[in-house]
């Protein structure tokens, strides 16, 4: 690559920022932090096995789940490094049950952080690629400790969102609303290139992914929109697409954005499952919020996660992700055969929207 096409994606944020003379750099600088966590946490989840950092902490998360002791270093790094720079008026963790308070020695901001620090971290000890997950809005209160209303605000709100993956090399997406890009790390240089610019989703589709082990307590909907993609629809035959699943949202999810697919993680008749396992403020929104920039779609089986009013952090969401005519049939499969389903799941989301 010829020297002077070289990007470093500080320089590419700050070609963004240009776009914006109003821009105080604040956000700008808040995308260079995230960078700056992501190099440090690639550098661990790259010799955990070394750094004898694998394994489970002692602590458990929100849901009930052993944090890995990668997640916990994760979490650390990120808010560390966010915490003092008075760019933020609050952040929020999917490893925190509550928001997090910026320490009162510090100067506030006009942004929210919200993050899911290693996600997929369950993968980390047989070496599988996990990823962050990063979304950020602006505050709506006027000023002081930053509050649950400046949280819990919908998707078409997110002013920039993205996410890092730790991979056989390690990536960084973002869009801040003028298009995706993606970031391959340099080690030798400790410097994020630009190797992925304008990233849009192809329009034909080759994968297909969801944890097919679950298929027994999805709606009839959605195993009818299963059996279409493996073109086993006797009504509407279809080339099939290939199944891929990782079980790492972010690694499904990257491959599906580079080489056209559908992610979906459904709701399920489990208890406690009604509304599927992805967190809508952790996970759903960024990744509707990426594909909505690059040409693709994410839908809760009735419409747009981008449109979801959130009541609560942790409140869990169906996703469908990926090409939009692969989703969009997915939903017309769920109004076709789950009256029952939407009924139910179009009650708790008018509820979220009045407030929870
Ligand atoms: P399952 C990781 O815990 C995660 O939230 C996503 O990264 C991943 O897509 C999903 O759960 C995997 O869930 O139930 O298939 O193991």
């Amino acid at each position: 690559m010829p020297l002077a096409n070289i990007t470093t994606i500080e320089r590419h944020i700050l070609d963004q920022q240009k776009r914006f003379p109003s821009a105080t750099g604040e956000f700008t600088e808040l995308l260079y932090d995230i960078a700056l966590a992501a190099k440090m946490i690639a550098r661990e989840t790259t010799r955990a096995g070394l750094a004898n950092i694998l394994g489970e902490s002692e602590g458990t998360n929100f849901y009930g789940e052993r944090q890995q002791k990668l997640d916990v270093y994760a979490d650390e790094v990120i808010m560390s490094l966010n915490e003092g720079t008075q760019r933020l008026c609050a952040m929020a963790s999917e490893e925190h049950d509550d928001l997090i308070e910026i320490p009162t020695q510090f100067g506030l901001g006009k942004y929210v952080l919200l993050f899911d620090p290693l996600d997929g971290s369950s993968n980390i000890d047989v070496n599988v690629s996990v990823g962050t997950i990063f979304a950020i809005h602006r505050r709506v209160t006027p000023s002081g400790q930053g509050t649950m209303a400046d949280v819990l605000q919908a998707g078409r709100r997110l002013v920039a969102a993205g996410y890092v993956i730790y991979g056989s090399s390690t990536m960084m997406v973002y869009s801040a609303g003028q298009g995706v890009h993606g970031f391959t790390l340099d080690p030798a240089l400790g410097e994020f290139l630009l190797s992925h610019p304008d990233i849009r989703v192809p329009d034909t589709a080759k994968f297909y992914s969801a944890n097919q082990g679950n298929e027994r307590y999805w709606t009839d909907g959605v195993r009818g929109f299963t059996r279409w993609l493996q073109g086993m629809d006797p009504d509407d035959p279809r080339k099939p697409l290939s199944g891929r699943y990782i079980g790492s949202l972010v690694t499904d999810f990257h491959r599906n954005l580079l080489q056209g697919g559908v992610f979906y993680y459904p709701a399920d008749s489990r208890e406690g499952a009604p509304y599927g396992k992805m967190r809508l403020m952790f996970e759903a929104q960024a990744m509707a919020y990426l594909a909505q920039h690059a040409g693709a779609y994410a839908s809760d089986g009735i419409g747009d996660i981008l449109d979801v009013v959130p009541h609560s952090l942790h409140q869990r969401t169906p996703v469908f992700v990926g090409n939009r005519d692969l989703v969009e049939r997915a939903e017309a499969f769920i109004r076709a055969s789950d009256a029952d389903w939407l009924e139910t799941f179009g009650a708790y989301r008018a509820r979220s929207a009045a407030g929870g």
